[in-house]
This record gives structure tokens, sequence and C-alpha cells, in this order.
């Protein structure tokens, strides 16, 4: 009987704790190397599935033009790749955005273009949910 309630108190705190996670939307990377063509996010935490759209930016913190994106799915994944259809030199800085799958005429096709409402970023309390990085 004690060991029953034990499990149950584990379990219970398990699932509060993967409620957390799932509200606390993020995107986890490190300034990187892209030599190999690919950028790297530690780890994404998704409301939903969508993508990890990977743009241009600079000192200004402005979103520019996609580099990469790659498929996301609800929750948390670890180590997403994205292959970078672009050269990117050592320095430059780049985001790495959450966007979703909602909007566009397909699902599980990428239809973004820079300020398309198809598969447009997501936004918690008007703020993107995104990182930046440097390329080394
Ligand atoms: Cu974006």
């Amino acid at each position: 009987m004690k060991l029953l309630m034990t499990a149950a108190a584990l379990s219970l705190s398990a699932t509060a704790a993967f409620a957390d996670d799932h509200m606390m939307q993020k995107v986890e990377a490190a300034d990187q190397s892209v030599a190999n063509g690919i950028v790297s996010a530690e780890s994404i935490t998704a409301a939903q599935n969508g993508w990890l759209v990977v743009h241009r930016t600079d000192e200004t913190m402005k979103p520019g033009p996609v580099v990469a994106h790659a498929p996301l799915r609800a929750g948390e994944t670890k180590d997403v790749a994205a292959i970078l259809t672009e050269e990117v030199m050592p320095g430059e800085m780049l985001m790495l955005m959450i966007h979703s799958e909602d909007g566009g005429m397909e699902t599980g096709v990428f239809e973004y273009t820079l300020g398309a409402k198809e598969d447009g970023p997501i936004k918690i309390d008007g703020k993107l949910v995104m990182t930046t990085i440097t390329a080394m």
C-alpha cells in the first residue's frame, strides 16, 4: 500500500513537470561552425508540430532571409538539424525561430517566405520564440 502511494505521487509530479515544459516553448542553440552545411539546435520545445526556421540576422536582431528549415514535432526535440540552402560564413549571425504549420495550403510542406502568413512564426505575448547564434 505504501509503495503504491509513492508510485502514484511520482507519476503525478512527472505529469506536472511535463505540463510546465510543454508551456515553455523555446529554442536552445549555441554558437557553432556551419561548415558541414547544417545548423543545429540542442533542444527545441514546441506546442505543436511545426518548423525550425533559420533566418539571417545581425546586430539589429531583425529576422532576414531564410537559409534553412527543418520539421519539428510537438513537445521537446533534441538535436534538431536544418540543412543550409545558402552558404553562411564564419562571423555571420543566424536566428533560429519556431514557426507553425498553420495557414498554408499543405501540411508537411514548408510554405513560408519572408513576411508571409503561411507557416509563419509563433508568438507568445507578442514575442517571437527564437534564439540567435554566430557561425564560427
Ligand atoms: Cu521566422
